[in-house]
């Protein structure tokens, strides 16, 4: 029995023994071997990965929680507390924040009270099941937040910062997401970035394009031929919109909400739709090639009723598209591309 309390609001759990990459793959070339400093202004502590691996290690099962709506139960990593990375470097400072900063080619960054950090069990990850954490989730080190969205755990980690102040990190300042990120209080996003009035001109426009709209309400609105490509439209609002034909090639959908919405022959290519929620919407000739599927979802179950998506033999949903799914949205989606197929 899986145990439900144990699921945040709004979260899938993911295929058993799946891990999705989220974000940066790699991380920025670098030269010799791996260190981690610990920074309080210009006072640094450096450990090389033998060094760390000296400090106390510890092992805890860690749940995975994406802002991309997908959970991963009882990861189990080891590595080092930040807490006794802390007394191991500057055990009497008291600084308010600590920011990780990822040796990566977007700078990557992220930033957490430093009380709630150590009382969470902030952990400085070397190792995953036993191995040494992979390069492509953040080896040789990242570090772990338990309890709050992933974005705050960074891959290729390589700097702790003590600051009094707070500093925002990559997510948090270019796309939006909250910085507190509570999966149980589900903290994904600031307000939104653009104020009703200038959203309500822009849905008169018809006209997106290239532009970041987060979390914009455009629900229930008539936005058929809506021009939207290349724009980010993070966790925006479009139930019930009507979008036939609309244009989102390469436009970010993260988290959107697309629940009834009218999507018959819409360009969906090279979309981000990560955790999008397209229940009920109509996607009849819509096209998804190349878009990235990880927490989307064609189903949802509210108060015991199922909401499904529509689609026929026009939509286009490549196979090799559909792996990130869990068990039972791919299970659904298969099952209604077969149907569309048949009653051709
Ligand atoms: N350096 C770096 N760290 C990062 C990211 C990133 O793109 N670059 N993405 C963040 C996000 S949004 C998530 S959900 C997790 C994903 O980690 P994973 O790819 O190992 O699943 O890493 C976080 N840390
Ligand atoms: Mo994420």
């Amino acid at each position: 029995m899986q145990d439900e309390s144990r699921i945040p609001p709004g979260q899938q759990l993911v295929r058993p023994g799946r891990w999705p990459i989220v974000g940066e793959k790699e991380p920025a070339d670098h030269r010799g071997p791996w260190t981690l400093e610990v920074g309080l202004d210009s006072d640094i502590r450096s450990f090389s990965m033998e060094d760390l691996q000296q400090l106390p290690q510890t092992e805890m099962e860690l749940d995975i929680h994406c802002v991309t709506r997908w959970s991963k139960l009882d990861a189990n990593f080891a590595g080092v507390l930040l807490q006794d990375l802390l007394k191991a470097s500057f055990p009497d400072s008291n600084r308010r924040f600590v920011s990780f900063v990822s040796h990566s080619n977007q700078n990557h960054s992220s930033s957490i009270e430093l009380p709630t950090a150590i009382q969470l069990k902030t952990l400085i990850a070397l190792q995953y099941e036993g191995q040494p954490l992979e390069v492509r989730h953040g080896g040789p080190v990242r570090n772990i937040v338990p309890k709050r969205y992933f974005y705050k755990s960074v891959k290729w980690l390589r700097r702790i910062d003590l600051l009094e102040v707070d500093r925002l990190g990559y997510w948090e300042s270019e796309t939006g997401y909250h910085n507190l990120a509570d999966p149980w209080k589900q903290q994904r996003y600031m307000v939104p970035n653009v104020d009703r009035r200038t959203a309500l001109q822009l849905i008169g426009s018809k006209d997106f394009s290239g532009r970041d709209l987060r979390s914009i309400d455009a629900s229930d609105r008539d936005l058929s031929g809506l021009k939207a490509e290349s724009s980010a439209l993070r966790d925006a609002n479009f139930g019930l919109a009507k979008l036939q034909r609309a244009n989102f090639r390469n436009a970010i959908l993260s988290n959107a909400h697309f629940q009834n919405a009218d999507l018959r022959n819409a360009d969906l290519t090279a979309a981000d739709i990560e955790g999008a929620d397209f229940s009920g919407a109509d996607l009849r000739g819509a096209n998804l090639t190349g878009c990235s599927l990880v927490g989307t979802s064609f189903f949802s179950i509210t108060e015991g009723s199922k909401l499904e998506c529509i689609i026929d033999a026009n939509t286009v949903i490549p196979d090799e598209i559909l792996t990130p799914l869990t068990e039972s949205q791919l299970a659904f989606i298969k099952h209604k591309i077969a149907e569309a197929r048949a009653s051709l």
